[in-house]
């Protein structure tokens, strides 16, 4: 087999590469382990940034997204369990966020998918990525017990922060940097009708999060302690805990109901660089990973795509290396200006186990001036909002 770009891993990084590439008459093949049925199961994010929207609706895939998803101005923040206050990223902005699952955004992108005739080889293994250094890279592969090989020009790394692809670059030219939080994410999703805004919550239990994916589907999150199995967790004692961590009028407003998918997720902050080496790109989760606290995993997915798939458009229209050479670069300054909101955000919402009282009183004091200032309230905003993409132009920026 041959084609110009591999795409190893087909979720939303590796589904959009392959529209975006598709768009710009760059031939691709995505290798996915999973089934579809898999790779749907996973309820993952939820917030898309206006650049994301934006994006999706030029590729003509909003429509479902507009219909069913739901805009918001901002966030909410309450604390000391009775303060509540807006970061209302419209008024400082003018841009807006879209409240629409990962589930959906897949399920849109595998339909485009198979609209196009896009080739997509779901339940391979064995997935092996070679002479990445050379101009003629190949990734071998096992499905149906077949032994294949897939000869190609690139190879683009959207496998996730378990795939092969970050692997493949040399121990000696990887650097990584990580931070690994000690507690996680239990969430539940839920056929009842949602709280009217995204709401996050400090609280001296732990934080806790309101969201939703549609005007009857909400998603809640409250933080637990690393050690913590999602099956001592009935409903009832989600739903106790959860109201316990918003103030009391807000808590009397939610609606409980079943739980229709229940899961933990541990938080960390990683990055890997270079997002590049010899024909290997690297993009989403398989460069990085960051808290969900700042709703920007999967905007970080879209921003790497965009950077990449211009880059490869670029070249195979001009012969011009430029964009791809500086592609690392440029993806790494949006990357790690995520990955530090997203910080920012988990250090200021959560309850560490280690916290001092000194710790304490800079939290509750960080969270009044956030409250009392309108320059601190448009920072939050701008970077919640997501910068916006860089032109080709800064590819030649050189790297800081
Ligand atoms: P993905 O991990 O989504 O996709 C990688 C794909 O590669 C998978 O389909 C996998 O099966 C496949 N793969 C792996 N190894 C392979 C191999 N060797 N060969 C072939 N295929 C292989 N982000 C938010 O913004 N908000 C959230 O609330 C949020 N919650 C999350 C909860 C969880 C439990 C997790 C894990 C992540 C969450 N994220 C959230 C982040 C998440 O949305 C990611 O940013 C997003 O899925 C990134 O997409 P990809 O880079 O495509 O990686
Ligand atoms: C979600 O809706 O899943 C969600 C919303 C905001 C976040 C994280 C997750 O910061």
């Amino acid at each position: 087999m041959k084609t110009q770009v591999a795409i190893v891993g087909g979720g939303p990084a590796g589904m959009l590469l392959s529209e975006m590439l598709h768009r710009a008459g760059v031939a691709s093949v995505v290798l996915e382990r999973s089934s579809e049925a898999h790779v749907l199961s996973r309820i993952r994010a939820g917030v898309l940034e206006q650049g994301t929207v934006d994006l999706l609706r030029s590729l003509g895939l909003g429509e479902r997204m507009d219909r069913e998803g739901h805009p918001h101005d901002g966030m909410q923040i309450v604390w000391a369990g009775r303060e509540n206050f807006m970061i209302d990223v419209h008024a400082h902005l003018g841009k807006r966020f879209m409240a629409y699952g990962q589930t959906q955004i897949q399920e849109d992108l595998m339909a485009a998918a198979r609209e196009r005739g896009q080739v997509v080889l779901n339940e391979v293994d064995s997935v092996r990525l070679e002479d990445i250094e050379s101009e003629h890279p190949h990734v071998l592969f096992r499905r149906d017990g077949e032994e294949l090989r897939l000869d190609c020009d690139f190879i683009a790394g959207c496998d996730g922060f378990h795939g092969v692809s970050r692997k493949a670059i040399p121990p000696t030219v990887l650097r990584e940097f990580e931070k690994v939080y000690p507690f996680g994410w239990l969430g539940i999703l839920s056929r009842t009708p949602p709280l009217a805004d995204i709401v996050y919550a400090n609280n001296p239990r732990g934080f806790a999060l309101a969201s939703m994916r549609s005007p009857t589907l909400s998603r809640y999150y409250i933080q637990v302690p690393l050690e913590t199995r999602v099956e001592d967790w009935p409903d009832d004692r989600f739903w106790d805990e959860l109201k316990a961590r918003f103030p009391a009028d807000m808590a009397a407003s939610i609606v409980t109901g079943p739980s229709i998918e229940k899961s933990i997720a541990p938080l960390r902050s990683y990055v890997a660089e270079p997002m590049r080496h010899g024909r290997l790109f690297l993009a989403g989760d398989a460069a990085h990973i960051v808290p969900p606290t700042g709703a920007k995993g999967l905007n970080l997915a879209v921003s790497d795509v965009f950077y990449l798939s211009r880059a490869l458009a670029d070249f195979y229209a001009t012969g011009s290396t430029r964009l791809i050479d500086g592609y690392s670069a440029m993806a790494l300054r949006r990357v790690w200006s995520s990955v530090r909101t997203s910080w920012y955000l988990t250090n200021l919402l959560h309850r560490f186990p280690d916290m001092s009282d000194f710790d304490q009183r800079a939290q509750e004091y960080e969270l009044h001036y956030l409250q009392t200032s309108h320059h601190a309230q448009a920072a939050l905003a701008e970077q919640y909002a997501g910068l916006p993409f860089e032109p080709p132009e800064a590819a030649a920026v050189p790297p800081r």
